[in-house]
């Protein structure tokens, strides 16, 4: 009989604490389609202070965050280059094909990192046989690379190679504080090489709902049509607004934790010989292994896991992920280590 479940699925599947219940059942509310939420309108200003923005946008998730980045560079016809692995191109059902009419150029990169080089000669000519080349997109940290932190140089001399080419740039940043905390370099900083940033707050943050979009005011006051018509604009989101806020108060600087879990709980993977770390180098707080097939598949590994009280998530039949976050301290990161050594010498 399991007593408790460490969930290691996600850094999504955070609760709010108490602290944070207690600011969001507090905030003073307002309507704010008529842009009259003052916790929203406080947040949209943090959030943009700290990126370095003149403004910012609240938005439901980071799928519509994307999709509005996306949106707001590119009309119909018109091309995103993107990394291979990178959500907007994977886990976003290509939103930006279906509800916007652009196309994307994949470029496969290194755990999500793509180098200068690889971008030059893919702006496609001006002639009436081609979509308009209009836009990268970065992420940062990389989900699929493994968490990975995106080399500061790079991501200048990207974003530089696309301004001087006449290209927007959009910076997925879901986990961007992450690569804030284990760089130390500020998020205005990374943020400056963009036009628009989405940021979450429902990830490592542990708020229960959100994100935001940050740009010029003209970016943003456009991005602010597009979240009306995907039905976006919401009423008294100050109760959601306020988690939000109070996690980009509190939560920032205790990342540092979920990354030492997260090298942590790889210490412990990369002591299983059926386990093997893939990528081996943890940057922030995704940890990514492989399961030898001699052993069984990787969510029959997940499943033997569960029956221990642990969830992760298989991402391929032989990959699995297992993510750090405030729901899960060191206590939970030696049950999971434990489980899997467990489950590992009993055989699929
Ligand atoms: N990622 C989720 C799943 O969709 C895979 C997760 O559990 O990691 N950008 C990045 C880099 C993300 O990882 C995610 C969510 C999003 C955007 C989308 O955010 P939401 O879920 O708020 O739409």
């Amino acid at each position: 009989m399991v007593e408790r479940l460490s969930d290691f699925r996600s850094d999504t599947v955070t609760r709010p604490t108490p602290a944070m219940r207690a600011a969001m059942a507090e905030a003073e509310v307002g309507d704010d389609v008529f842009g009259e939420d003052p916790t929203v309108i406080r947040l949209e200003e943090r959030a943009a202070e700290l990126l370095g923005k003149e403004a910012a946008l609240y938005v439901p998730s980071g799928t519509m965050s994307n999709l509005i980045g996306v949106r707001v560079h590119c009309k119909p016809g018109d091309e995103m280059i993107c990394e291979a692995g990178s959500h907007v191109y994977n886990y976003e059902q290509a939103g930006y094909a279906q509800l916007s009419g652009v196309a994307a150029r994949p470029v496969e990169g290194e755990h999500g990192v793509l180098h200068p080089e690889q971008l030059a000669g893919l702006i496609r000519p001006a002639d009436a046989h081609f979509v308009r080349t209009r836009l990268v997109t970065l992420e940062n940290t990389h989900n699929r690379g493994g968490g990975r932190i995106q080399p500061y140089r790079t991501v200048e001399a990207i974003c530089r190679w696309a301004h001087q080419s006449g290209l927007a740039t959009h910076l997925d940043g879901a986990r961007l504080f992450n690569a804030v905390v284990a760089t130390g370099i500020p998020a205005a900083e990374w943020a400056q090489h963009f036009d628009t940033v989405s940021v979450c707050f429902s990830k490592g943050l542990g708020a229960p709902v959100g994100s935001a979009l940050a740009g010029s005011s003209d970016l943003i006051a456009e991005a602010r049509r597009h979240r009306k018509v995907l039905g976006g604009g919401m009423r008294q989101a100050g109760i959601i607004a306020a988690g939000a806020l109070y996690a980009l108060e509190h939560h920032i600087d205790r990342l540092a934790e979920d990354h030492a879990n997260a090298r942590r709980l790889a210490d412990g993977i990369s002591q299983i010989d059926q386990l093997r770390l893939e990528p081996e180098q943890v940057d922030t707080n995704l940890v990514f292994f492989r399961v030898d097939p001699r052993w069984g598949t990787a969510e029959e590994f997940v499943a033997a896991l569960k029956s221990k009280g642990v969830l992760m998530l298989a991402t391929s039949p032989v990959k699995i992920r297992a993510a750090t976050h405030l729901d899960v301290g060191t206590a939970d990161v030696d049950q999971a280590i434990a489980a899997m050594k467990d489950v590992a010498r009993r055989g699929g």
